[in-house]
């Protein structure tokens, strides 16, 4: 079951709802405020049972625009868990390679804060590319989705924009080669009921066209993330709370040539099999 947000034509009420191949059930119609408000439930299986067998409002996916699948959650990420992961950073700077090469090995990996649930950008919203920088990349992620008891409720599919030149520079500017407006994109949907062992047979990739061309395709498995989904939510909750969740990127094993940057104007399509795909334009910021 997939569980999304969405707005119908130009009403400003944002609703809960399940998407299916075609349509959205409306879940509003069943006494739902938010996703983050369902996804508390301590029985999250049985009441997504019993709405799935609930008459609800059923509404054309035509009919509506989806919105990213996060209300209150803030959004994190790791890095360098994939094996390409590594290799692309240590290409990219001389001055951090050293640093990309322990962190993939050492115990404690790589966290950062990427985005405010208020900053994240939907299906079809805009992803930027900073105007100070010259080297730009989507980064294909599997998002995990955490309630406030740091349970994994459900998994989306994320885009971890970065500055590669910028991060290459000095790791030092991580923050700014990684946090900046229209830098995170989730969607189109939060697959639920999925386990670690399903989610890790999952595939996961990127197309990127330019003027109706196909610039970049590239494609991975979930399974080649080095550390299990409970390590990284381990290191994630270590002296930290999160009181209406989290959503936490898993990092990127698909990574474009190193001649490659993004322009304005190119739509990145991400998929991951098991959830969907997400859509979106880039804009210089
Ligand atoms: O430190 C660089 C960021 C790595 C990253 O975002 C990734 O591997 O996905
Ligand atoms: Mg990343």
């Amino acid at each position: 079951m997939k569980l999304c947000r969405f707005v119908v034509g130009r009403d400003a009420v944002v609703r809960p709802g399940i998407l299916e191949e075609s349509t959205v059930r409306d879940l509003s119609a069943a006494g739902i405020g938010t996703l983050s408000d369902l996804l508390e439930s301590p029985d999250l299986a049985g009441v997504l049972r019993g709405l799935a067998g609930a008459a609800l409002p059923l509404l054309e996916l035509a009919e509506v625009r989806l919105l990213a699948p996060v209300d209150r959650q803030e959004v994190w990420a790791a890095g360098v868990t994939y094996l390409r992961s590594k290799k692309a950073r240590m290409e990219e700077s001389d001055f951090s390679a050293t640093a990309y090469d322990r962190v993939y090995d050492a115990p404690r990996p790589e966290i950062f804060f990427k985005s405010m649930p208020a900053k994240v950008s939907g299906p079809g919203g805009p992803v930027g590319i900073r105007s100070d920088a010259t080297w730009n990349v989507p980064e294909p992620e599997l998002a995990l989705v955490f309630n406030s008891r740091m349970q994994l409720v459900g998994y989306t599919v994320g885009n971890d924009m970065s500055s590669r030149d910028i991060e290459g520079e000095n790791l030092l500017y991580l923050p700014q080669a990684k946090m900046y407006r229209a830098s995170c994109a989730l969607g189109p949907a939060i697959r639920v009921l999925a386990d670690e062992a399903e989610a890790r047979t999952w595939s996961i990739g990127v197309r990127i066209e330019r003027g109706g061309s196909v610039v970049f395709t590239g494609e991975t498995s979930v399974g080649q993330i080095k550390r299990t989904f409970g390590e990284l939510a381990g290191w994630l909750a270590r002296s930290q709370d999160f009181p209406d969740g989290a959503i936490l990127l898993t990092g990127t094993g698909v990574v474009p040539p190193n001649d490659f940057t993004l322009a304005a104007g190119d739509r990145i399509t991400l998929h991951v099999s098991g959830i969907g795909q997400l859509s979106n334009d880039v804009v210089v910021v």
